[in-house]
């Protein structure tokens, strides 16, 4: 999910541009400003930190860009290209690392698993709007 930051910095089209050139898929993806609780929900895991109140407020102050992405070890490849959560700590190369600077505002989300995948996509989908295609260049990629 490409956060608010991102968004408002007119960063989506380079970030979509680096996922499809990486050859994962993009099956769903929408324009949206998160509701309280669903940011709540999508950052249920850090309910009892202290910068948790600061990440809601963010996350629900402007429109963000969820998608879903399928491809082989999508998880750990989108995980690698978004970089270390500190955008001063993450690599140059990476969506953050070239992107950003401040660990509050650091341009992307990337679910850590399948279960949290499956968890944080029906916090933005329904089932009809996820698509099935083939990617033309997939015989090449696989
Ligand atoms: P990541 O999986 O890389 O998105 O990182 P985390 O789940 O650990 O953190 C989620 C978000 O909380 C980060 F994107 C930024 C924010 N955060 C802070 O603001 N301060 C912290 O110390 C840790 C995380």
């Amino acid at each position: 999910m490409i956060k608010p930051d991102g968004v408002q910095r007119g960063l989506v089209g380079r970030i979509v541009q680096r996922i499809e050139a990486k050859g994962l898929k993009i099956v769903a993806m929408k324009m949206r400003t998160l509701p309280q609780d669903v940011a709540r929900e999508h950052y249920a895991e850090h309910s009892q930190k202290p910068f948790f109140g600061d990440l809601v407020s963010f996350i629900t102050s402007g429109p963000s860009v969820p998608m879903v992405v399928e491809g082989k070890d999508a998880i750990s490849e989108m995980r690698k290209m978004n970089g270390a959560t500190n955008p001063t700590k993450a690599q140059p190369g990476t969506i953050r690392g070239d992107f950003g600077l401040d660990m509050g505002r650091n341009v992307i989300h990337g679910s850590d698993s399948p279960e949290s995948a499956k968890r944080e996509i029906a916090l933005h989908f329904g089932e009809a709007e996820l698509s099935s295609y083939t990617r033309i260049d997939e015989a090449w990629l696989y």
